[in-house]
């Protein structure tokens, strides 16, 4: 029998790679898309599917988290068999902008998904992935993190995600329903949010590799965080679903490196060396040495990063380092894919876009290109 299940957050990073992956396992996939002015559905465009076709395995909803009625009736209706809580406002600097309504959907969001699951009667039939975070190590109480370390959230958004993983705990205890907590640390991929630190830094430097913008301007960057491919992290929030028992893991890699090693990997991605000096208080970074033809639009000398105290938070999350071995013991599951392979592979793909904006820009046409985050 086909499998039917219900993707919360299908149209961001983690959502479109888990749609792919169950849609080649041969689920019925269903998605909860936003209501938006434009098009927010880029990243899954290539799997969707026009509705006046028979048969179809992929089926959009609109719907909000913050919509307790249009909940229960999207599961009324898809009757899942798993539900993957990924919807959230995920951006930890914009949690301290909007800390009431990331508190609304990352927190009781997931109360109201869960309620919806109960009241229907599913609790015995449907499985409940929660997408909990490392952030809610916070100020870290142990290195490396681990199923049973303390936490210490330090943002509004991890403060949120806390009453999450807990109301998930609680529905599982209370209830008996089947329901996960995957407490996943950073990853990453080409369909990044831009905003999120690594895409800032391959889509920055890529253009200003092409001449399409002068400089990259950083927070926090000693900041270290144990970063991983999403497509891997995808496969562990499924596998988790498929035990006899339900439980919570840590999904790390177990490795941790700092926001500066990695701009320097995505600047050599690019064939640009850098050299990092201080001036007064303020970091920056000056290119020392370009080869090949990624990077016409760099010279030697250039300053290509520097520090922009707005992008500090109010309170950071320093230091993060997962420790996997229960996921690996218990599921086997192991991450196929490096940081450097990583930062290899999204330095190529906003390459490619960087080229084609300059390519236009030669030839006239406007290309926006500045985003904040
Ligand atoms: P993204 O920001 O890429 O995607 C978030 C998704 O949630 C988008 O589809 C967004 O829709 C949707 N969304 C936002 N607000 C609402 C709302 N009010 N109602 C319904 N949907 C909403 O996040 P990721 O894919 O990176 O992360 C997936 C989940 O995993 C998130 O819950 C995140 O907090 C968590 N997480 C992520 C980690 C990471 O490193 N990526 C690590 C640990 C946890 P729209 O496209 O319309 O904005
Ligand atoms: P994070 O990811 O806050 O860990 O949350 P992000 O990539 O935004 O920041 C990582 C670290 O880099 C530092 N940093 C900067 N960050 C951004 N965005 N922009 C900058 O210019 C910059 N300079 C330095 C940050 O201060 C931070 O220390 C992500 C999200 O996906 C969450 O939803 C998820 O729960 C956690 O990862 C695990």
């Amino acid at each position: 029998m086909e499998k039917r299940a219900l993707i919360t957050g299908i149209s961001g990073q983690d959502g479109s790679y888990l749609a792919e992956f169950l849609l080649e396992k041969g689920y019925e996939v269903h998605g909860i898309k936003r209501r938006a002015s434009s098009f927010n559905t880029q990243r899954i465009d290539h799997i969707y599917q026009d509705p006046h076709i028979k048969d179809q395995n992929f089926v959009l909803h609109y719907g909000d988290l913050t919509d307790s009625s249009n909940l229960t009736r999207i599961l009324q209706e898809v009757q899942p068999d798993e539900v993957y809580n990924l919807g959230a406002q995920s951006h930890v600097a914009v949690s301290f902008e909007s800390p009431e309504y990331t508190a609304d959907v990352d927190g009781l969001g997931t109360l109201r998904l869960l309620e919806s699951i109960r009241i229907l009667g599913l609790e015995k039939k449907t499985r409940f992935y929660q997408a909990s975070t490392s952030e809610l190590y916070g100020l870290v109480q142990e290195i490396p993190q681990r199923e049973t370390t303390p936490f210490y959230p330090r943002s509004p958004y991890a403060v949120a995600k806390l009453y999450a993983y807990w109301i998930t705990v609680n529905y599982r205890e209370a209830y008996g329903m089947y329901a996960c907590n995957g407490i996943l640390f950073n990853h990453e991929s080409p369909r990044r949010g831009e905003t999120f630190v690594t895409r800032k830094i391959t889509r920055g430097l890529a253009n200003i590799a092409q001449g399409l913008e002068a400089c990259l301007y950083m927070g926090n960057m000693d900041s270290l965080r144990d970063w991983g491919h999403a497509k891997d992290y995808v496969r562990m929030q499924w596998m988790m679903l498929q035990q006899p028992h339900p439980d919570d893991f840590v999904i790390a890699t177990g490795v941790q490196y700092s926001v500066r090693e990695f701009i320097v990997w995505a600047a050599a991605e690019l064939g640009i060396t850098l050299r990092f000096e201080n001036v007064g208080i303020k970091e920056r970074a000056v290119v020392e040495a370009v080869v090949g033809d990624k990077a016409p639009g760099v010279r030697v000398g250039d300053v290509i990063v520097r520090v922009d105290p707005r992008y500090f938070r109010p309170a950071e999350v320093e230091t993060l380092l997962g420790d996997p071995s229960q996921a690996r013991e218990k599921l086997g599951w192991v991450p196929e894919i490096t940081v450097q392979q990583l930062c290899a592979e999204m330095v190529k793909e906003d390459l490619k876009v960087a080229q084609r904006h300059a390519f236009l820009k030669r030839h006239g046409h406007y290309m926006p290109i500045a985003v904040e985050g």
